[in-house]
């Protein structure tokens, strides 16, 4: 790992930064590297409940250093650098049991876009775009964008932006329901950590488990999802922090969560 991603431990969760701003934070594989490493900690920190990720200066993140990439010197196997770096990635963020928050800086291309709409809450600066760059070098998108954007926004709108490569402004992905809110450049970075700073002093069991209920909902009936609540639900209810918030209700008091 090197200095490519900026790691800052705050009450309660951690702010890991994209920093490559001359390539506008696009991977190449020390970054890469650098960010596993900075997410696997978050991940096993038991301080560390609630993660917020974004980019340093005017971009989020460009995706793939196109400069690692020249296809005219020979055959390059994507499939490896998206098995070894990308898929694991998107993987680590949707299944890490805490909330993983993003705020998009600046523009979001390629990869870098479907990594910040891998996160659980996504927050963008009215100047950021999500660009599906893909088309535009002959790829497909990756890091789970075919999967993730058409659930988030829907088919019809997908393919439009994936087949055109035409920039979303943050506005527009907002209204469609591709990430959460839209705020003032001046403003994200301090309400993005009003959030994660929020959602870490929350029952981090019971949001780690709906996490994963809610992306487990796609693929059950709601027979089957009926039933898996059930089952998280008789867990969770043996956590302290149930007992906690019981017992602050009743006492007419905020509940002091710790997590468990
Ligand atoms: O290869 C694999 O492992 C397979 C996996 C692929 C995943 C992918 O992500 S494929 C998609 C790769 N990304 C792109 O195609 C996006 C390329 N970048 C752009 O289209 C534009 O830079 C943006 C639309 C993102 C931003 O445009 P703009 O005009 O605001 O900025 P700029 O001037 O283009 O970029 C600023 C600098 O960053 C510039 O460097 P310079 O000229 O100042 O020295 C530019 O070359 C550099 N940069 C931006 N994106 C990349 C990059 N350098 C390397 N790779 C990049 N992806």
């Amino acid at each position: 790992s090197d200095d490519s991603v900026r790691v800052d431990k705050q009450d309660g969760y951690v702010v890991i930064t994209l920093d490559r701003p001359d390539k506008l934070n696009a991977f190449n594989e020390a970054q890469h590297v650098s960010l596993k490493a900075a997410l696997v900690e978050a991940e096993e920190d038991p301080a560390c409940r609630a993660i917020l990720l974004t980019g340093a200066g005017r971009g989020f993140c460009a995706g793939q250093d196109l400069s690692e990439r020249d296809p005219s010197q020979g055959e390059i196997d994507l499939g490896l650098t998206i098995d070894t770096w990308y898929n694991p990635l998107v993987r680590r963020i949707r299944s890490i049991g805490k909330p993983v928050i993003c705020a998009v800086n600046g523009v979001a291309a390629g990869a870098g876009a479907n990594v910040a709409l891998a996160c659980d809450i996504v927050l963008a600066a009215r100047s950021a775009k999500f660009i599906q760059a893909f088309s535009r070098i002959g790829l497909v998108p990756d890091s789970g964008g075919t999967w993730t954007v058409p659930n988030l926004i829907g088919e019809a709108r997908a393919k439009a932006i994936m087949f055109t490569g035409e920039p979303v402004t943050a506005e527009q992905a907002a209204e469609w329901g591709m990430i959460w809110q839209v705020v003032d450049d001046d403003d994200l970075m301090a309400q993005a950590a009003g959030l994660a700073a929020s959602v870490a002093k929350g029952p981090t069991r019971s949001l780690g488990l709906m996490k994963g209920l809610i992306q487990q909902a796609g693929d059950n009936t709601l027979d089957e999802q009926l039933d898996l609540e059930r089952d998280t639900q008789r867990e969770v209810g043996k956590g302290t922090d149930y007992a906690e918030g019981v017992r602050a209700f009743i006492e007419k008091r905020p509940a002091k969560f710790t997590g468990r």
